[in-house]
């Protein structure tokens, strides 16, 4: 059977290259692809509303992600990490995640790679109003994924994000600062893993590259390289920002060969023990 292909514009491979990101507007087709997977996660929800006896509308997939989400964390926060678990386990998820176009988007945005997709590197974001704690602040991928240096995240919403849901802010073209190191800190925030890295200078960096800040609605997909610096906008709405992101990267990278492709915190590996050269000195770090 011939491989479906796809055509990513020269525009977009272009933009990769010199920015770091690009943006494949209805990549996904928000009926066929997404719709499936709104509906895993209304049905997960009205399945937890039920045990919990959260009195909540779970009628559409909107109410459910917009009402019912919100209300059960309201009675007891923990039944939100329930929820988080269980959505990225929905077919159609996976389906989306592991579909053949992704790969042949992965080889158009890397010439000559040969595309992995990275186990344990997938998952369902609900960012909350006003919560500090699982918001990912300014940071480059590969030292929470590792595999490849040249990995890719693909990023596309559940919901439409407005500005004031805090989309994901991508500083332009830093992914010409090339590995960063990081150190650990809570941020004052009760923040653990991957949430508690901190790039070196971080402010300094930041201060050469432009940010924006993509709005997109399902179907969009986002694209950023490994190394570009991004961070989640601060949700001031009243709505859960609902998303899903994945990461692709490259067999053939030359340093992925050398870590034998292994993964990051989610594999619970420590990357200063695989890339000693990752972990930035606190003095020296702002
Ligand atoms: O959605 C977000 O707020 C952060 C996304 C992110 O850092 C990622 O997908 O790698
Ligand atoms: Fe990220």
């Amino acid at each position: 059977m011939a491989e479906r292909a796809v055509t990513v514009p020269e525009s977009a491979t272009e933009e990769f290259a010199r920015k770091g990101y690009t943006m494949l507007p209805q990549f996904y087709d928000a009926e066929r692809d997404v719709a499936p997977i709104q509906e895993g996660i209304r049905v997960i929800l009205e399945l937890l509303c039920r045990k919990y006896q959260v009195d909540a509308p779970t009628d559409t997939a909107w109410n459910a992600m917009t009402l019912a989400y919100p209300a059960l964390i309201a009675k007891n926060r923990s039944w939100g990490g329930e929820v988080y678990d269980a959505v990225k386990q929905i077919p159609a998820f996976m389906q989306l995640v592991s579909k053949i176009e992704n790969s042949r988007v992965f080889e158009a945005l890397r010439p000559g790679s040969v595309p992995g997709l990275a186990a344990g590197g997938y998952g369902i974001r609900i960012d909350n109003p006003g919560e500090e704690k699982f918001r990912a602040q300014w940071h480059q991928e590969f030292p929470s994924q590792l595999r490849s240096v040249d990995g890719i995240v693909f990023w596309t919403p559940l919901l439409p994000v407005t500005p004031d849901m805090g989309p994901v802010q991508i500083a332009e073209g830093s992914q010409a600062e090339g590995l960063i190191p990081v150190y650990s800190s809570d941020g004052g925030a009760g923040k653990t893993g991957a949430y508690a890295l901190f790039m070196d200078r971080c402010d300094e960096r930041l201060s050469r590259y432009e940010v924006v800040a993509p709005l997109t609605k399902p179907g969009d997909l986002v694209l950023m390289d490994f190394l570009t610096m991004h961070q989640s906008g601060h949700n001031v709405s009243k709505m859960p920002r609902w998303s899903m992101q994945f990461r692709y990267f490259n067999f053939a990278d030359p340093i992925g060969i050398r870590i034998g492709w292994c993964g990051s915190f989610a594999a619970g590996v420590d990357f200063g023990a695989v890339l000693p050269e990752l972990v930035a000195q606190r003095e020296n770090a702002a």
